[in-house]
């Protein structure tokens, strides 16, 4: 199989500026238009946008203003070089959406739920793009007894029908997380958005979109989740990042908390072809809160660089030292290999 050459991409969300739970805001935010250049320097391809990222105050908008600002950021994009990878449906902030989207109990708020996903598609057809993500963040409870599982799987595939319906070319990338900001979501692994899609309408339009952390979150080990999306041709999207242990959502550089996981999920990118079907490889990453205004990029850059050193890893891999030790059964010695071979003899 021929080596890919691997394309870039990150949201403008990437751009955070400190804010948690527990404080204010720490860097001063930047306009688009810087957000858009600085990716262009960095050596990035292409940008992620939730549909509200590409429309700004989008429910205040008028479907007609909605898809003429749409195409404005169609040309800005066009000039910088920068392409839409995809659009996704910011489901997690209006109030219509407080007890989850598509598996909210009102029927008014998950009618809410379907027009703006059905408004997304048509954003995403102005911006060039099929690919819409789907990371279904309030599909869960806080406490099971509020919803019906069974109810629930039933919403998800309605919802998940009238898209397919709405734009018979668009593809639906469903991103699954375990957790946060729910108890317990609907669609925690790559097995579960899989399967789902089994009784949609058109399951050939249905694939995935893996993040390292929520992969961790959900006690997988990320390489595991790429290997089997991708023997089905599901893994349509990526978002690289690191993940220290079970707690909140970090979002950290990627490698920073176990650059031998990192690792493994290159060589499985590597051995699927990732990448050689046009799809990108995002960094959905943070900066640290404590980051400084000047070092605002560094997350973004360091991941890259991160990522392409460790594919010049995976290339160099001894190989045949491993199939060795591996016909011997001996594990032992393969685990000391891949250490010296990350520590760098
Ligand atoms: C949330 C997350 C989102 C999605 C896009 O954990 O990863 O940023 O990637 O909606
Ligand atoms: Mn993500």
């Amino acid at each position: 199989m021929p080596k890919p050459t691997y394309r870039f991409c990150a949201g403008p969300w990437n751009f955070s500026e400190g804010r948690d739970p527990y404080g204010p805001e720490t860097r001063a935010a930047h306009s688009f238009d810087w957000k858009l250049s600085a990716l262009k320097k960095l050596g990035f391809d292409a940008m992620m946008f939730h549909d509200d990222d590409a429309v700004p105050n989008i429910d205040t908008k008028s479907a007609t203003q909605v898809l003429k600002e749409a195409k404005e950021l169609k040309k800005r994009l066009d000039g910088e070089g920068i392409v839409a990878e995809m659009v996704a449906p910011r489901l997690w902030f209006a109030p219509q959406t407080i007890d989850g989207g598509y598996t909210s109990n009102r029927k008014a708020d998950r009618q809410y739920a379907i027009d703006r996903s059905k408004q997304t598609l048509d954003i995403a057809r102005v911006l060039g793009t099929d690919l819409i993500v789907l990371w279904l963040a309030r599909e869960g409870t806080y406490l099971r007894e509020s919803k019906s599982g069974a109810r629930s799987t039933e919403l998800l595939v309605d919802a998940l029908d009238a898209m397919l319906a709405h734009d018979k070319k668009a593809r639906l990338c469903i991103e699954p997380k375990p957790n946060e900001p729910m108890d317990h979501a609907y669609i925690p692994t790559i097995g579960h958005a899989l399967a789902i899609a089994q009784l949609t309408r058109d399951p050939k339009r249905i694939g995935c979109l893996i993040e390292s952390a929520h992969s961790i979150l959900a006690g997988l080990d990320p390489a595991d989740e790429i290997d089997f999306a991708m023997a089905f041709g599901k893994l349509w999207s990526l978002h690289l990042n690191d993940q220290n242990g079970l707690k909140f959502d970090q979002d950290k550089p990627f490698g920073s908390a176990n650059l031998r996981v990192a690792f493994n999920q290159i060589r499985a990118l590597e051995r699927n072809g990732y990448g050689s079907r046009g799809e990108y490889v995002a960094f959905d990453v943070h900066p640290f809160r404590t980051t400084r205004e000047e070092h605002y990029l560094k997350h973004l850059d360091n991941s890259r660089k991160t990522f392409l050193r460790l594919v010049e890893k995976a290339r160099s891999y001894p190989t045949k030292q491993a199939d060795a030790l591996i016909a011997d059964r001996n594990y032992q010695d393969l685990d000391q290999l891949v250490i010296e071979h990350l520590l760098g003899r």
